[in-house]
């Protein structure tokens, strides 16, 4: 791999969104800073940047949620001849179950039942615009699930009315062929007070209680796990080991800040590489979603840096994993802390009445055990010298 690799190729399966290269710089406390781009212009700024396998899009983001029958043709008509000018695809799909009033305390979860049940046929709809533009991903960001007041809502209820929601929309799924995997977000707060299912691993528990355990998995974000001050990179392995990896949203954050939506590895380069790591070590092949905006001072120029900074920063990353796995003294420092006993790990793997009684007649020197070296320092150090290049 040569540095002339951080070019991206549609091989690498990097994606945007049309509301975050289409994002306005509006934030709760200030008015847009740019002038909004249509979906058709949105396409084309990706196409800009370059390399991109394709866009990803909320219904609404689409179709405005009024949008006659013709202006809705128009937009779709126009969408399709610039994905197809920029050579884009539509990888994953969503719907947006957050912006409207009527979500104002939760879809799926809602304490209405006339609410839950609109929710339901608004993402029936969403699945079939995105299945129309050949989407396999679909996620479900349950952005308004959860409270302020626990006095408001039974969390109880609310877990059962989330799993009846999505068996619902499984079947539908089958029913139609659309071939959807589903890939669930989780984020612990922002916009509500407290959403349910804070974490990943909230998810990777739930999934496996649905009636389509196969095909529902997880789409985590590194902004989410970050907010909340937790280790990402944890999560998304766990997910991994679960084969529950569907999707990823690839951005950065300031530990336990708002919600910032930072272009990717722009903040926490060391967890940024070890995100990369783990994915490119665990040849991680689904799409890799920047669900990031440029700052509130870009101007539309400087939001195609941002997206080709995005990509490029992965492909740094990609590069310095390659380097992390071939660097002698490092490798040589990794084997030394990795000790196996074929002998012991032969008697711990499985439980047999045997093993048991041989481990339990086993001899530790646990004194000895302890002062066995583990020079993290130097591995920590020498990681810290690869990533900043001088190395
Ligand atoms: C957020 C979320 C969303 C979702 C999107 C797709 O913090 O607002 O990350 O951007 O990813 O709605 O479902
Ligand atoms: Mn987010
Ligand atoms: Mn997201």
């Amino acid at each position: 791999m040569s540095i002339n690799t951080f070019t991206p190729t549609p091989a690498d399966k990097f994606t945007f969104g049309l509301w975050t290269l289409g994002n306005t710089g509006r934030d709760p406390f200030g008015e847009p800073t740019r002038s909004p781009l249509t979906p058709a212009q949105i396409v084309d700024a990706i196409g800009q940047a370059g390399g991109a396998f394709g866009v990803n899009f909320h219904d609404n983001d689409l179709i405005p949620l009024d949008a006659s029958d013709q202006a809705s043709a128009q937009i779709k008509s126009d969408f399709r001849k610039a994905l197809r000018r920029n050579k884009l695809k539509i990888p994953m799909a969503t719907t947006n179950l957050f912006s409207d009033p009527v979500f104002k305390d939760g879809a799926f979860t809602s304490n209405d039942a006339d609410i839950r049940a609109y929710a339901i046929q608004k993402t029936m709809r969403a699945m079939q615009l995105g299945a129309e533009f050949g989407a396999k991903i679909y996620v479900m960001w349950g952005g308004r699930e959860g409270t302020e007041s626990d006095a408001t809502k039974d969390p109880i209820l609310a877990v059962k009315r989330y799993r009846k929601a999505i068996n619902f929309l499984c079947k539908y799924n089958l029913d139609q062929n659309f071939g959807f995997k589903f890939a669930l977000e989780a984020k612990a707060n922002e916009p509500r007070g407290h959403i349910y299912f804070a974490v990943t691993g909230s998810y990777l528990g739930f999934i496996e209680t649905l009636d389509h355990p196969k095909m529902v998995g997880v789409n985590p974000e590194f902004a989410h796990e970050n907010m909340v001050g937790l280790n990402f990179v944890h999560h998304v392995a766990q997910a991994i080991e679960h084969k529950k990896l569907f999707h990823i949203d690839l951005n950065d954050q300031v530990m336990c800040r708002y919600d910032q939506d930072f272009r990717f590895a722009s903040n926490s380069y060391k967890q940024a590489f070890f995100l990369v790591k783990l994915l490119t070590d665990t040849q991680y092949r689904g799409f890799k979603h920047f669900d990031s905006h440029a700052y509130r001072q870009s101007d539309h120029q400087d939001v195609i840096e941002f997206a080709k900074g995005s990509m490029r920063s992965y492909k740094i990353l990609e590069y310095k994993t390659d380097q992390f796995n071939k660097d002698k003294q490092i490798q040589k420092l990794v084997k030394l802390i990795n000790r196996d006993n074929r002998k012991l790990t032969s008697l711990t793997n499985k439980f047999t009445k045997k093993n048991a009684a041989q481990l339990l007649a086993t001899n530790f020197n646990r004194h000895k055990l302890a002062e066995r070296r583990l020079p993290y320092e130097e591995l920590d150090q020498l990681t810290f010298d690869l990533l900043m290049g001088v190395r």
